[in-house]
């Protein structure tokens, strides 16, 4: 028998965070224990929101507890991406009534979770690293408890996105990223460019077909895809953009890289130009490794492996429109 990957995805649930959730609610090979919420992408109760709804589509709402983590960054003021995200589900809403979050704050789940199986549990870790840090800060034991984080974020010598320089989550709560690859814990970069925006854009053609075909799922997935769409062909992506899925499709199918290095890899957090960049050295500068960063998955692989998760049939808890 396979043995399935223990794993919690902390989010800023919108978009591809909600692929991401999908890929850890369907993939027979994952153990999904929690979801923790933290702020980023959209409004905190919108992403819970989000959240359920994918839980709902995915036929297991009620089956995954989900956590509040911290509502803005440890330093700064919290900073939206609703110009790229939207409500970050495409306009959709269902039926809320009865739904309540689980009382304990996220950062104690996080540290509570790992504490009761040391070394086993992988967090994939899709949104401002806030809930990460704050929970190392908070019991130093929580970094050696957990086996590994995957984390989207940064660009590794490549673009960013919110600004020239940095990544969005990166950008958000640079402290708290620099904290985390400060800590010591065994890390795994998905970054969003050259990687994301080479082996994980889905076209419009890519969207649609997946969209025709017929499951609850397929719809979900192109309904909630439609506005980071747009965003992305504004900006001269030909396609949406999946790095959040990428993430935990790498934890669970680690046959998807195609190319991987470590880095010592460290966060801006006294520039304003800057802000939030990660500068990932290549082994030449004399500093010590502290990530593996991914640089290459099997695209074709990748997109094969969500068509065929979307592919699956489910009863969707509560009707979503
Ligand atoms: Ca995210």
């Amino acid at each position: 028998m396979t043995t399935r990957i223990p794993m919690i995805i902390d989010t800023d649930t919108a978009q591809d965070d909600c692929v991401a959730l999908l890929v850890g609610l369907l993939d027979p090979l994952a153990d999904l224990r929690a979801i923790t919420m933290v702020a980023g992408n959209v409004g905190f109760e919108r992403q819970v929101l989000n959240a359920w709804m994918t839980l709902s589509v995915a036929g297991r709402l009620g089956e995954v507890p989900v956590y509040l983590g911290c509502r803005r960054p440890m330093v700064r003021e919290w900073v939206s991406a609703e110009n790229v995200h939207g409500d970050g589900a495409g306009g959709l809403s269902m039926d809320f009534e009865g739904l309540e979050p689980e009382p304990q704050h996220g950062v104690d789940a996080l540290i509570e979770l790992a504490a009761a199986s040391p070394g086993e549990v992988s967090i994939v870790c899709i949104g401002p690293l806030t809930n990460i840090a704050m929970a190392a800060v908070k019991d130093p034991a929580f970094v050696s408890n957990v086996k590994s984080l995957f984390i989207m974020g940064g660009s590794n010598n490549a673009r960013g996105n919110i600004t020239a320089a940095a990544e969005y989550n990166f950008y958000v709560d640079p402290e708290a990223a620099k904290t985390v690859f400060e800590a010591g814990f065994d890390i795994t970069v998905v970054p969003w460019a050259p990687l994301t925006l080479r082996d994980a854009v889905f076209s419009r053609e890519k969207i649609a077909e997946i969209g025709a075909l017929g499951t609850p799922l397929g719809s979900f997935f192109k309904r909630v895809v439609s506005t980071t769409l747009d965003f992305d062909e504004s900006v001269g992506i030909p396609g949406s953009t999946h790095p959040d899925s990428l993430t935990a499709a790498v934890l669970l199918h680690p046959e998807l890289v195609t190319a991987e290095a470590n880095f010592a890899v460290d966060i801006e957090t006294g520039s304003e130009l800057t802000r939030g960049y990660s500068a990932m050295s290549w082994g030449v500068h004399g500093l010590a490794e502290n990530a593996r960063v991914i640089e290459a998955v099997d695209a074709a692989g990748f997109a094969g492996y969500l068509t065929d998760l979307f592919s699956k049939q489910t009863t969707p808890s509560r009707k979503l429109a």
